[in-house]
């Protein structure tokens, strides 16, 4: 029972590891997909921190749907890092095809924060905007500093 259990894990996960990696014709088009994805999500996500650093006026309703796309970009770069996209016109570090599990907790992390973002913005809480900027941004540069190349 454990050994058809782990052989129906293990066969779901090679099943999805091509699907990822199966949506791209080339590793250059995965690399500008995560790239995009991240650009998107960094522009989205900044907009909400200017408004936490009080750099721009709070608008409730504009943090709430940036923070929302923020969220939404940000499930997407992932599945754009499978095997032979680690080298082209890319800063991301051969650590991350090394590590993988561990780079992908830094992924998950980051998810996590985000979507708290995303509440904080809903209920039109800045205090809560502001603390979920903060520790979203933490987790952007947790990962930056582990994995990319500057
Ligand atoms: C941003 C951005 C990052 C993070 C990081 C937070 O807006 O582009 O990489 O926030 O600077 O420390």
């Amino acid at each position: 029972m454990k050994k058809t259990t782990s052989f129906v894990l293990a066969t779901l996960a090679l099943a999805f590891a091509a699907s990822a990696s199966a949506q791209f014709a080339k590793p250059d088009d995965a690399i500008r997909y995560r790239k995009s994805a991240l650009f998107v999500m960094q522009q989205n996500f900044s907009r909400v921190a200017a408004m936490a650093a009080g750099k721009v006026p709070f608008d409730a309703k504009v943090a709430a749907e940036s923070a929302a796309a923020a969220e939404f970009a940000g499930k997407l770069p992932w599945a754009a890092f499978g095997d032979g996209t680690d080298k082209g016109d890319t800063r991301a570090k051969p650590e991350i095809w090394k590590e993988h599990a561990k780079f992908q907790e830094y992924a998950d992390k980051m998810q996590a924060e985000m979507s708290k973002l995303t509440v904080a913005a809903k209920a039109g809480n800045l205090d809560g905007v502001k603390a979920a900027v903060g520790a979203t941004g933490g987790t952007c540069k947790g990962c930056h500093d582990a994995y990319r190349k500057d």
